[in-house]
């Protein structure tokens, strides 16, 4: 399946680097042509590598490009002056660019026209899935009349960074025709090298040079080439961080590498696309978002995770968020659980920060960061938003008061339990892990005596446009959750292993009290629940006053004095959220009222809104709604719709959670799949444009393939795995 454009506009630049992105979890590349350069946002983004400056935001280290590439035409006798062909100053033609999805294989072809006739550049690159620190490229030249031209094709030196500069200028090298350049993180001094070499046929007559310039590293290739004569050139690069490249591998050519890079990711991509009958565009939705979640998996580390934008560059300080373990993670577990085990890994190893965190917040337990770096450091900034009026930062209640973070942690790790049936994994770390986070919400509640119940006060929900609120509904039921995980798997560690841990008992025996007396918001006799205290007394207006009271399009609209804070517009799913976790405790009746209230009431500016809403619509048979919201989710990278500002503060990029959104919603809703006691069962909900679902589902270490044909469906264990 490919995914493309067929024109050029500089106005899609950003847009095209996250739609066409490719990557393996360790490297990003963002979707940018060979001529462009930081100012087009060209990226090699390396998730969890970071660099901080003084007094600045963290990023994660953007890569030197080694496959920075520009044409020159030589001006023709008497005519002196060389041309220089850039998509943004040259006339092109015709131009293609775009990935193809089963083998995350990049490609472009641009026709451009030059004073001595048109001349063809296309392209194709790959970020290797079977090699990690290996990137491919391969690009053919052909002029329409003969030509001389001139290949400039190096490492750029220059990065895009948004809170750098976060390298150090390094030294460059050619060493048996490779193109090496070594250089530093500024923080940490961590060497990052990148090296690249090029093969072509020795049948051209090409003249070569390589010349070391400040801001590049170049090898200057002439040529002159007959009328619709190709030039060929393949091109390997390597980019590693404090790490020896394995010889063996390096040493193997272009095409071998393109070849196990392309069967490693299509037997992924295939073991985890799901087919749809009769919808081309759900087709679309749910194989890009399937694209988009395969190339963030990191196969390369056992301990690793996700930033909330992928491989797209440093927004959200490359950041690890719930996006992951809530959006994600049923992705991974269902189609690649050792991949969903490295996830929950990075968060057990994670954990002595997050106790560090709750000491410094004057809590016990595991209180996890909201924007999770690296060992689990917390990046989020107190003032995470700038007012768009007076550039002023804001202070925003994220990193204090979004306390169901930790939550989110035990339930990804309760989901792998589920449904991997993998108990090898509950080990003493993991154990602590349950424990920590239930210490945290117990040292977190405060006994209300004159209600008689345990509150969660002065939170910040999923809505982030109401912070320090008290009881809200989807924190206090995620507290409660942890409480029961915690004893749940307490009791399952004793049996297994039949040894008790004396400070788990004490907690064990503290909780009972504390599960029957926390304060869960119950239906009113309406059967709305409340977002949390005090939520149905604010100002009731439309998303279009709201509008109309905008004086910026990019205006903050929570915190202090933002337009949504002191009315019942919100941010993003809240209680819809908590819903969907506990659907089984709340009747048909509850879901849908609180769906058709809080639905006109959600400006959806989170990505992570529209798959929740659509998942509870898919439960109250509303398969229109549901299928809109998929669309929503599975094309906000395709057609480029997520929100590219938060105050004044720039959140362009991929959407993973998004893409994780489109797969539960196809999966969990329209499928109406669920894991209950051993067995797969499905309930369909199809939106009438779909036909039918084929899929497969890893379920307690097996195997098992779905269909859903109209109303019906069959679950059928798949021999081998
Ligand atoms: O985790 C989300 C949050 O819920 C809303 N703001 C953006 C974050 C990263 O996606």
């Amino acid at each position: 399946m490919i995914v493309k454009t067929e024109y050029f506009s500089q106005a899609d630049i950003e847009k095209n680097g996250n739609k066409f992105i490719i990557g393996n979890g360790y490297l990003g590349y963002r979707g940018t042509l060979e001529e462009f350069r930081k100012t087009e946002l060209v990226a090699l983004n390396m998730p969890g590598v970071y660099d901080t400056l003084p007094g600045k935001w963290t990023d994660s280290v953007n890569a030197p490009n080694p496959f920075y590439t520009y044409l020159e035409i030589l001006g023709c006798e008497g005519k002196k002056e060389t041309e220089i062909l850039h998509p943004l100053k040259s006339k092109i033609v015709s131009h293609k660019q775009g990935i193809i999805l089963d083998e995350a294989l990049h490609f472009r072809e641009t026709v451009f026209q030059t004073s001595q006739g048109n001349l063809t550049v296309s392209s194709k690159r790959f970020v290797s899935s079977a090699y990690y620190p290996i990137l491919g490229m391969e690009m053919n030249i052909t002029p329409k009349n003969p030509m001389e031209i001139v290949i400039n094709t190096g490492i750029d030196k220059e990065v895009w960074d948004q809170f750098g500069p976060h390298l150090e200028s390094g030294e460059a090298s050619v060493q048996n025709d490779v193109l090496i350049y070594v250089c530093r993180t500024k923080e940490k001094g961590l060497n990052l090298t990148v090296q690249e070499k090029i093969a072509y046929s020795p049948y051209y007559e090409t003249y070569e040079n390589i010349e070391n310039f400040p801001d590049k590293l170049m090898r200057i290739i002439k040529v002159r080439l007959k009328r619709g004569e190709t030039f060929k050139f393949t091109k390997l690069a390597c980019i590693t961080l404090n790490q020896a490249v394995e010889e063996s591998l390096w040493g193997l050519r272009y095409q071998k590498h393109y070849l196990m890079h392309r069967n490693c990711f299509r037997e992924r991509f295939n073991s985890a696309n799901i087919q749809v009958e009769g919808d081309g565009l759900a087709q679309l939705g749910i194989s890009y978002s399937i694209y988009h979640l395969l190339i963030l998996a990191p196969h390369h580390k056992k301990s690793a995770s996700i930033p909330a934008r992928g491989l797209s560059g440093q927004v959200y300080k490359g950041a690890v968020f719930w996006d992951t373990e809530i959006f994600m993670f049923p992705f991974f577990v269902l189609t690649a659980p050792e991949v969903a085990k490295t996830l929950l890994r990075y968060r057990i190893d994670s954990l002595p920060k997050a106790i560090q965190k709750a000491q410094e917040f004057g809590f016990s337990g595991a209180y996890y960061p909201w924007e999770s770096i690296e060992d689990g450091v917390d990046a989020c900034s107190l003032f995470n938003v700038t007012d768009v009026f007076t550039n002023r930062p804001i202070r925003t209640y994220f990193k204090d008061k979004q306390i169901h973070i930790s939550s989110a942690i035990v339930y990804a790790l309760d989901r792998y339990f589920k449904y991997t049936g993998d108990f090898s994994f509950l080990t003493e770390d993991t154990m602590q892990v349950f424990y920590e986070v239930a210490l945290f919400y117990y040292s977190r509640i405060y006994n209300s005596q004159w209600q008689d119940r345990y509150i969660l006060t002065d939170v910040t929900g999923p809505d982030e446009y109401h912070e320090r609120v008290d009881n809200n509904a989807y924190t206090n039921y995620m507290a409660h959750f942890s409480f029961e995980v915690f004893l749940k798997y307490y009791g399952l560690f004793w049996s297994i292993n039949q040894k008790s841990i004396i400070r788990m008992e004490d907690l064990k025996s503290k909780l009972s009290q504390v599960l029957a007396k926390l304060y869960l918001p119950k239906p009113n006799k309406n059967n709305l629940i409340e977002q949390f205290d005090g939520y149905f007394a604010l100002e009731d207006i439309s998303i279009e006053e709201l509008k109309k009271r905008q004086l910026h399009p990019n205006e903050y609209l929570g915190g202090a004095w933002g337009l949504a804070s002191s009315t019942q517009l919100i941010k993003q799913a809240d209680v819809l959220t908590m819903l969907w976790h506990f659907k089984e405790q709340f009747s048909l009746d509850v879901l849908k009222a609180n769906y058709e209230y809080y639905s006109p009431r959600t400006l959806h500016t989170s990505s992570l809104s529209a798959c929740m809403y659509g998942l509870v619509a898919s439960l109250i048979g509303k398969l229109d709604d549901s299928y809109r919201f998929f669309l929503d989710s599975a094309l906000i990278d395709y057609e480029g719709k997520g929100g590219k500002y938060a105050g004044g503060i720039y959140i362009g990029g991929t959407h993973p959670a998004s893409s994780g959104g489109a797969y539960m919603l196809m999966v969990l809703g329209f499928a109406g799949v669920r894991f209950e006691g051993g067995k797969i069962t499905v309930k369909p909900n199809l939106p009438p444009p779909i036909k039918g679902l084929k899929f497969t589902v890893n379920y307690l270490g097996k195997l098992y393939q779905i269909e859903i044909k109209g109303s019906t469906g069959s679950v059928t264990g798949v021999e081998s795995m």
